[in-house]
């Protein structure tokens, strides 16, 4: 066979940034280097090297060459890189890439509410879609939805809110980490110098409240922060003070299915110690975001943190548990990472020590996800340095940015460059969220040292998610040729009914799980290496679904790739 027969050449399908990293991987069995060729669309060669040999990569099984063409600076659209005759698929190289990104990963949330009509003019005739789940006939909630049968004798009001997924549950702990860092999108923009004011200005996304002079990522998360408040126990009642987990059917439902559709009764399950959490974090951030622009907001939103504080305190190991089925189980046997969350949160916003004894310093090495959140605290206490002492501050700070080293030295270290390296040799459900989330650590390390190569290796990150991966796919519907486009989704649901849409641009697949978690994995996906377990089939839930706590870092880099600081 000829060499121009084995190779393959995996690049950023969508763009890099053109004062960016530029990297590239070229899938071959040759142990010497090859030539490289960069061509614009007209077919002219304008940089040229040769690759670096990598060796086997782990995760994927390929043996793979590294390209670095980061010299290449000049703005132009479908580009590709060609090796031995083979070329990849065009990419453009660009002022600022993901501009449109970012408002497209915010968008994501909007398509996403309950509670309310989603609007032609905001999303386009084909994502319009009348309100969901306010107790209109054939839905049964979720404007007077009761306790699980036998577990309390009360009803609440919690509309609202974003649906979880691809399902119509609403969960409080992955609720309470995509409203945090949707939060976290507007704090660092106002805060850090350089950090993107304009980009998240009113007026910067298509929603209702545009033109309210409010930001509307500031609106956008408020619409999740209100339906969390609303999941809080009732003073009067036993667990007062504690947040519901979660409210879902009583049975899971079929694709496809619009929300306003769904006929099933839906349950508000039982109160844990992670939710009420969850909701002391995010409210303790609202209380101190809505400070200026809504006093009367953010008390209400001081008020209920405080008391999700002491109903946790004093409840502190009310584990979830799942009565009956039609919902994720979002299970946590430790909450002492939740503790030091919420404490960070409450410590920055009132300033009182009480809460730093629950502090606890986080190991940032490996990301953090929903059930791991122990980062999100010193991510919080690193920016906000004037409430420590100044040796505090420095520990917390060092913490942050050992996190980031050693995630860059993980990304680096493979073949495809992904900060992403799990140590049980997995890869987990929703794996392509961590490449977002960890790269937002290494952002954040570049806020607080100003080193480039943190802006760099975060830029980077982004390549592995538009195609710069084991199967040349990116993993953002509507962002290079080869992207996911049929997640699982009741409403994005083209591929199981054509009279639905497929997901609009900006959604993130959950990406591969070798684990293999749903039958049509497991019929299509056999003896996958770990970074290949993937399949954008509308069935494949463990690998394809999509989900608010897995948009909320994409858009998180998104603003941050499109910020000045990172431009
Ligand atoms: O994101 C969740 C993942 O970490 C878990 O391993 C998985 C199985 O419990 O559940 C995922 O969350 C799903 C939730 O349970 C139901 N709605 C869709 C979520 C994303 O697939």
């Amino acid at each position: 066979p000829s060499a121009a027969a084995d190779v393959a050449v995996r690049v950023n399908q969508h763009a890099y940034q053109w004062n960016g990293p530029k990297h590239a991987t070229v899938v071959t069995d040759s142990t010497t280097p090859l030539s490289w060729q960069l061509t614009t669309s007209a077919g002219k060669v304008v940089a040229h090297g040769k690759t670096k040999v990598y060796g086997l990569d782990e995760f994927s099984g390929d043996h793979v060459h590294l390209v670095d063409f980061s010299r290449a600076t000049r703005v132009g659209e479908r580009y590709r890189l060609v090796v031995g005759g083979v070329a990849s698929f065009p990419f453009d190289i660009a002022k600022r890439p993901y501009e449109q990104l970012r408002e497209d990963a915010f968008a994501y949330f909007y398509h996403n509410r309950s509670g309310i009509e989603i609007d032609a003019a905001y999303v386009g005739a084909q994502y319009a879609r009348p309100a969901g789940h306010l107790g209109v006939a054939p839905n049964q909630g979720d404007t007077n939805v009761p306790c699980y049968p036998g577990s309390c004798d009360y009803s609440l009001d919690v509309r609202g809110g974003w649906y979880d997924a691809g399902d119509h549950g609403k969960y409080v702990v992955n609720g309470g980490i995509s409203a945090w860092q949707v939060l976290d999108a507007y704090e660092r923009a106002v805060t850090v110098s350089g950090g993107g004011r304009a980009e998240i200005a009113d007026g910067t996304l298509r929603i209702p409240e545009a033109g309210n002079g409010i930001s509307d990522v500031l609106d956008e998360a408020r619409w999740e922060v209100e339906f969390l408040l609303r999941m809080q126990v009732p003073a009067g009642q036993a667990l007062a003070g504690m947040a519901h987990h979660k409210m879902h059917d009583d049975a899971w439902t079929g694709i496809p299915m619009r929300p306003d559709l769904d006929p099933r009764p839906r349950y508000l399950q039982l109160p844990s110690t992670a939710a009420t959490l969850n909701l002391a974090a995010v409210a303790a951030r609202c209380a101190r975001l809505w400070k200026k622009l809504d006093g009367t907001f953010a008390a209400k939103c001081r008020t209920a943190a405080e008391r999700a504080w002491a109903a946790a305190v004093a409840h502190p190991a009310m584990y979830a548990q799942d009565l009956g089925t039609g919902g994720g189980g979002y299970g946590d046997g430790d909450v002492t990472d939740e503790f030091s969350w919420a404490a960070a949160e409450l410590f920055t916003t009132t300033g009182r020590a009480s809460y730093k004894a629950y502090l606890e310093p986080a190991d940032l090495s490996e990301g953090f996800y929903w059930g791991s959140v122990a980062a999100l605290g010193d991510l919080t206490l690193a920016r906000f340095h004037n409430q420590l002492s100044r040796s505090e501050w420095r520990a917390v700070r060092d913490r942050v940015v050992a996190g980031a080293d050693a995630l860059v030295a993980d990304m680096k270290s493979q073949g495809y460059a992904n900060p992403y390296l799990p140590r049980d040799g997995h890869y987990a459900w929703g794996s392509a969220s961590a490449t977002p989330n960890s790269a937002f650590i290494i952002a954040s390390a570049f806020d607080l040292t100003g080193k480039q190569k943190y802006r760099d290796a975060a830029l980077e990150s982004m390549d592995y998610l538009f195609g710069r991966n084991a199967l040349n796919q990116s993993y953002v519907s509507g962002y290079g040729e080869q992207a996911s486009h049929n997640m699982h989704h009741r409403f994005w649901a083209n591929q199981a009914n054509a009279a639905y849409p497929n997901p609009p641009a900006g959604a993130l697949a959950g990406g591969p799980n070798s684990r293999l978690e749903d039958p049509k994995a497991q019929e299509l996906l056999q003896g996958c290496k770990p970074a290949k377990c993937y399949v954008d089939h509308i069935d494949s839930y463990s690998t394809n679904e999509v989900t608010i706590n897995w948009n909320a870092p994409l858009a998180w880099m998104a603003l941050f790739a499109d910020s000045p600081s990172a431009r």
